[in-house]
């Protein structure tokens, strides 16, 4: 079982614990391993994402076809937040937490 300590005061003699739901991961740390995981996956355990990447990213994952028109240009532009060129790790959560904003409210 896996235990995570929090020490949530420094005058608290006693650490609260937090304990998880038997020896499953915890669904939210699980999610943003996850998360994590595709970013290394299509960078390629760089630190960014060229166009290209976020093209092949949104293909693979969305079933999206990025390049073919002027949408996609823009898409990029979107999550290229500080226009570098590259999207790098924060402007991919940035971009992954939008689209579970537009899916939260679609239901
Ligand atoms: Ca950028």
């Amino acid at each position: 079982m896996t235990r995570f300590t929090l020490h949530t005061s420094s005058t608290s003699a006693q650490p609260k614990t937090l304990q998880t739901k038997g020896p499953v991961m915890a669904k939210l740390p699980q999610a943003m391993a996850m998360i994590r995981c595709v970013f290394d996956q299509y960078s390629q355990k760089k630190k960014t994402l060229s166009k290209q990447q976020v093209a092949e990213l949104l293909r693979s994952e969305f079933g999206l076809e990025p390049g073919k028109n002027a949408q996609a240009e823009k898409l990029f532009e979107t999550l290229d937040n500080d226009g570098s060129g590259a999207v790098d790790f924060t402007e991919f959560v940035s971009f992954v937490a939008a689209l579970c904003v537009v899916e939260s409210e679609s239901e």
